[in-house]
């Protein structure tokens, strides 16, 4: 069972999900869920505007109760984005709030309606989530995630953490990605602890949550960062067990950092979205500042270079393969892309490149993959961005490259040659198509754009020289 504490008589829990304003006992979760599910029942997939909300709990909630699958889709999307989910995803129908000029039809939840029917376990193997992911090209890939992944990933997690009924987690991440829905939403109402979700991670919510008695919390290093510069909020956290980071590389300043201001040594974590977590560093174990830890339970890993297997001694750097049962199986219409990411014996090669100490600790280098950009920890395409910069008419050329920042990891960079036309001009026309994260932060215009003999854009030349592009 994925939600066995949300069973019609599983005792009530007051303030099980805090989401900004809006208060939810357990009763309410389960009645109003039970509600939707009873109106979406017999649906296939459906899309949820995944705004931080009490709303989109319950759809999710309701979906999961319903064997309907949730496509949850970015909030701020731009229209080329939405459209590529829908389509893809086939969904039928928007659950609770619809985006303006939605064409599918709206399936209201209402927040009031009770439910006490008893609906049957759906099977282990139904997709409850598709969660969107950008990779180097192209629109972003759709990942069917099973009732059976998530339980075992978030079962795997509850092992290294300690997290039972008794934490209470607090984060302020989005709803549409394996941190903040999977880990921050269904995680805590599969352990049967409260959530406060806070809207937006800032440090102030995080030490009003820390006050409120948040025992665990989760951030992207973003967060960490902007935690860290604030002390005062940030003594709040030394009353938690547990701080979490994940989503991109923790930098060794910022544990630092949070280590002198809370106490707490962070618990940095690695996954991705196909496989979802697969190394952390334990509740009980060491935090090695600058390393991801150990496999989970159930979770293997390897190194490779070339076909060979490269050992683990701590040095010799290779690619990352991870094989475990939290892992999807594949992109969904993309048997092209599965086939190169998932590679027999359930092997998954992550396009990140590791080494692996005599010990067992993990630690990323960086990416194989050259256009694939963190920033904030969301996961972004360079070739999506140069897309819809081509369609402007003042753009000619142009090359997107992820430029590192002290406060966001990498920002999004845009070279563009073309008719001098306002910035401001050409990233609102991205944030019209995408989402507002995949506006470039910055337009530098050139004459031209380094290429190889090949034509190819060079983007190492591009930038400051350290970039990863
Ligand atoms: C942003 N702004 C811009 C631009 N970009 N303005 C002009 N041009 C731009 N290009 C605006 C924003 O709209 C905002 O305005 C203001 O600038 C500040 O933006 P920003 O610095 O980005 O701060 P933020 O909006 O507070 O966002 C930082 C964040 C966010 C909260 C850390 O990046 C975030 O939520 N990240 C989480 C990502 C995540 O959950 N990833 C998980 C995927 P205004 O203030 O007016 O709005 S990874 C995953 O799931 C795996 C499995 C894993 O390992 O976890
Ligand atoms: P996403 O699919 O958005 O979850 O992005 C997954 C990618 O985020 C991984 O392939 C890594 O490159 C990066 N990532 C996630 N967690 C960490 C971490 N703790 N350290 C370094 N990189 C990370």
């Amino acid at each position: 069972m994925l939600l066995p504490t949300l069973s019609p008589n599983a005792p009530d829990l007051a303030d099980a999900v805090i989401i900004g304003d809006e208060h939810l006992s357990r009763e309410d979760l389960v009645g109003a869920a039970t509600a939707v599910a009873e109106r979406i029942r017999g649906a296939r997939t459906l899309a949820v505007l995944a705004r931080p909300t009490g709303s989109t709990v319950l759809a999710v909630v309701g979906g999961l109760i319903a064997d309907v699958t949730i496509v949850p889709v970015p909030p701020d999307s731009g229209r080329r984005e939405i459209h590529h989910i829908l389509t893809d995803s086939g969904a039928q129908a928007w659950l609770g709030e619809a985006p303006t000029g939605a064409t599918l039809p709206t399936i209201p939840v209402r927040r009031y309606a009770r439910s006490w029917h008893s609906h049957p376990e759906p099977s282990a193997d139904s997709v409850a989530l598709i969660l969107y992911t950008s990779g180097t090209t192209g629109a972003p890939k759709g990942v069917p995630m099973t009732r059976r992944a998530i339980a075992a990933g978030l079962d795997a997690l509850a092992d290294a953490w300690d997290w039972t009924s008794d934490d209470a987690l607090a984060h302020g991440l989005p709803l549409f990605h394996v941190h903040g829905l999977i880990l921050g939403l269904v995680g805590p109402l599969r352990r049967g602890g409260r959530l406060i979700h806070t809207v937006t991670p800032t440090p102030q919510n995080y030490a009003r949550a820390a006050a409120d008695g948040a025992s665990m919390f989760f951030g992207v290093p973003t967060v960490w960062s902007r935690i860290g510069a604030a002390p005062d909020l940030a003594q709040q956290l030394s009353r938690a067990r547990l701080l979490v980071s994940g989503s991109a590389p923790l930098p060794v300043p910022i544990f630092e950092q949070i280590r002198a201001v809370t106490g707490h040594e962070v618990v940095e974590r690695y996954g991705m979205t196909e496989t979802m977590i697969t190394v952390s560093t334990r509740a009980g174990g060491e935090r090695r500042p600058g390393w991801v830890g150990l496999p989970l339970t159930g979770v293997e890993t390897r190194l490779v270079e070339g076909g060979a297997a490269l050992p683990h001694d701590g040095e010799s750097v290779g690619d990352l393969h991870v094989r475990g049962p939290m892992l999807a199986s594949g992109y969904l219409n993309r048997p092209d892309a599965t086939a190169e990411s998932w590679l027999g014996d359930g092997w998954f090669a992550t396009g990140d490149v590791a080494v692996i100490g005599d010990d067992g600790m993990h630690r990323i280098v960086g990416r194989r993959a050259t256009d694939l950009i963190k920033s904030g920890g969301f996961r972004i395409g360079a070739g999506e961005i140069e897309t819809v910069l081509l369609a402007h008419p003042a753009v000619r050329e142009v090359a997107v490259i992820g430029v590192p920042d002290a406060d966001l990891g990498q920002r999004i960079v845009a070279y563009v040659v073309g008719d001098r036309s306002p910035d401001d001009e050409l990233i609102a026309f991205v944030g019209q198509e995408l989402s507002a994260h995949k506006r470039p932060r910055e337009i530098r215009w050139t004459e031209s754009l380094p290429r190889n003999a090949m034509g190819k854009v060079q983007k190492k030349l591009l930038g400051d020289g350290s970039e990863r592009g």
